[in-house]
């Protein structure tokens, strides 16, 4: 019975902060700006922690207007150039799968032009790209992909059969997202088309990006809930992304536990349970179709949407909820700067700690119809 109580109190408590945490955040709508903050209103909203679309914040980047072709980032970085490419069987990357696993991507190394003949052939399914867009690539002597159609035979039949070669030989779905600091690395020849930092970040924060990523895939890739430990400032060149977000506060809504860690292999895609067994803290909720009869707290969180597009680019602060999503053929670059750890981020991880004992207390008193297999129970990683 006491315990009954106090477990009633502290979800009231959590709540509580829940509400307060998302007005405080404001939960009408993104603020936005109509060009790059100066260093200290860029200081001003980190230390606030709020996020903002800054527009006009591209100007004279030379990848606005090259990034647009296929043809230019083949000749950049070489047509036949070997890049690592997320596959995943329906574009979840790094999401719960099967209400167990904690699910990564294959790896799969690709040629440029067979990524770009496989993200062609999404689009066009996905009507994203038009015929007329396509004659247009295939007549393009610079095109990457010109090599692989019969160009005797240059009609829509040829493409298509190339295509359906190609999805025969790289199943599902593609995505280039290696967090890898991947513009410093395979991507290098392109870096000159972006600054290297943010200026007024670079500035406010007194540091350099910890990493900058180079993005690039379809409306297929869908990017699950989960936070970083940096301050995030990410720029789309072409296509558009839509940041669903939510202040750190929420996590007593979002029901995260542990999950057993598996891998997509690169061959088949079937998925495989890494060895030896890890387990992974994760998040299930999809906050883009929330199932409130297993996630009920779920319904007290207030998500902000944004759409970032191209010439845009999002400040996401640190450890702030994301879920991403795309339209179109979206390429897209972020700049890592590594957090201050300071009281927040203590007290942060106190609320996520009490929020998964709390989770776990009531499924150990079968309050919780949520299967839960937490073994570990610490959730002591710092991030998800
Ligand atoms: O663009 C995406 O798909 C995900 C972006 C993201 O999660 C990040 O920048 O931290």
């Amino acid at each position: 019975m006491a315990d009954q109580r106090l477990r009633r109190q502290l979800h009231a408590c959590l709540q509580e902060l829940v509400v307060n945490g998302q007005e405080l955040a404001g939960t009408e709508s993104v603020l936005v700006l109509d060009g790059p903050p100066t260093p200290l209103e860029f200081y001003r909203l980190v230390a606030a922690n709020r996020p903002a679309l800054v527009k006009n914040a591209t100007h004279g980047w030379p990848a606005m207007q090259r990034w647009r072709s296929d043809a230019y980032l083949a000749n950049t970085l070489g047509a036949d150039t070997v890049v690592t490419v997320a596959a995943t069987p329906h574009g979840y990357a790094d999401a719960v799968v099967e209400d167990r696993w904690f699910a990564e991507p294959a790896e799969r190394p690709m040629r440029l032009r067979d990524f770009m003949g496989v993200m062609r052939a999404e689009l066009v399914a996905d009507g994203r790209l038009d015929q007329v867009q396509l004659d247009t690539l295939h007549r393009d002597p610079q095109d990457p992909t010109a090599a692989d159609v019969d160009r005797a035979v240059e009609d829509e039949m040829a493409v298509q059969a190339w295509w359906a070669r190609l999805r025969q030989q790289y199943p599902g779905v593609h995505y280039v997202q290696s967090q890898n600091g991947n513009l410093a690395g395979e991507f290098a020849p392109l870096a000159a088309d972006v600054p290297a930092s943010v200026d007024f970040a670079t500035e406010a924060l007194g540091k350099e990006p910890d990493a900058v990523n180079f993005w690039m895939g379809t409306g297929r890739s869908v990017t699950s809930l989960h936070k970083d430990p940096y301050e995030n400032l990410y720029a789309v060149m072409t296509g558009a992304k839509v940041f669903t977000l939510l202040p750190p506060t929420t996590q007593p809504c979002l029901y995260e536990r542990d999950y057993e860690h598996a891998c997509y292999r690169a061959d088949t895609l079937a998925l495989e349970p890494t060895t030896p067994p890890q387990r992974v803290p994760w998040i299930p909720v999809d906050p883009t179709r929330p199932d409130l009869e297993r996630f009920p707290r779920y319904a007290n969180a207030r998500p902000l949407t944004v759409r970032v597009e191209p010439g845009d680019m999002l400040y996401l602060p640190a450890m702030w909820f994301h879920h991403v999503q795309q339209e179109g053929r979206t390429v897209a670059v972020n700049w890592w700067y590594d957090m201050d750890y300071g009281a927040a981020y203590a007290y942060l991880m106190m609320v996520r700690g009490v929020s998964r004992a709390l989770r776990r207390a009531e499924h150990e008193s079968g309050l919780c119809d949520d299967s839960e297999d937490d073994q570990d129970g610490d959730g002591g990683h710092a991030t998800n």
